[in-house]
């Protein structure tokens, strides 16, 4: 089927090294056979060593770039990535509830993967608040969720170590309790907890309508993993533009990322975190 059936936009950053932000999700939508669209929100400088410096965008101008696709050619999945500051959020929260996507996975970007902030402090209450009610699924990794329930008021204590060492395996119902909080944190909207900062086998955890299913993952020897997080959500909004469920989108953009992982950690890439192979050989 013609990828132009499947069109997705991407609200993210620009990582020039081509690893993360909108060039991995372009490569990303292109790989699983839907039409790339994307608004640049942020020009980073970096390397695969690490981000060096990160100049937002205009609100206004990130709203405008994505409002005159949406006039146009309306995508069906909108992802979100990187968003830099409060009058990015905003803007992107105008662009949502004015255009209505049929689809919006928000990975709630925080910090890179050399601990350069991609979301100033100022920015993540906006977006708890406004963006992720808007969203059809929300992305975190572990600390970004702790984050996200700390600035809806929730008491953290215990959170990490549920889903973490010893506590992994059992525990079913303070995990879905803890679920259910980090879901009410963003505004109700279903979330994929993101294992991978937790040490052994990471285990991801989607909460929607109620209940929770858990995903669990081999940890591939790589260092090539820049730009996971944003691979992964855009597979997700890949696979629900092309129509599937939820559960199903979310672990058939599992097994592509894993793919796409164990394929690119034999490629040269550069000094430090190299990128994913996105065109694995199926
Ligand atoms: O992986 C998070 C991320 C997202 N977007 C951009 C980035 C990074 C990490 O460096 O540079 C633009």
């Amino acid at each position: 089927m013609s990828p132009s059936l499947f069109p997705c936009l991407t609200i993210a950053g620009l990582d020039p090294s081509g690893g993360a932000g909108i060039i991995a999700d372009l490569k990303t939508f292109a790989a699983l056979g839907c039409y790339g669209q994307a608004a640049v929100t942020a020009v980073t400088v970096q390397s695969t060593v690490g981000v060096r410096e990160s100049v937002a965008m205009d609100g206004g101008l990130v709203y405008r770039q994505a409002a005159a696709v949406m006039d146009d050619f309306m995508p069906v999945a909108v992802k979100t990535g990187m968003l830099g500051n409060a009058a990015v959020v905003q803007a992107v929260t105008k662009l949502l509830r004015e255009y209505k996507p049929e689809y919006v996975v928000v990975d709630p970007v925080m910090l890179s993967t050399s601990g350069m902030p991609l979301l100033n402090a100022a920015a993540v209450p906006v977006l708890q608040k406004e963006l992720l009610p808007l969203s059809t699924l929300v992305t975190p990794n572990l600390p970004e969720a702790e984050t996200l329930l700390r600035t809806a008021g929730t008491d953290v204590t215990g959170f990490t170590e549920t889903f973490s060492g010893d506590n992994k395996e059992g525990n079913e119902e303070e995990k879905k309790e803890w679920l259910h909080r980090l879901s009410q944190a963003c505004g109700g909207a279903a979330v994929l907890l993101k294992g991978g900062h937790a040490e052994g086998a990471p285990t991801d955890y989607l909460y929607y309508n109620g209940s929770f299913r858990a995903y669990p993952g081999k940890r591939i020897a790589s260092r090539n993993t820049h730009g996971t997080g944003c691979t992964l959500s855009s597979a997700i909004a890949a696979h629900l533009a092309r129509g599937m469920n939820l559960p199903d989108a979310v672990g058939a953009a599992k097994t592509y990322v894993s793919a796409a992982i164990e394929s690119g950690a034999a490629l040269f890439s550069g000094k430090g975190h190299g990128s994913l192979n996105h065109f694995f050989e199926k």
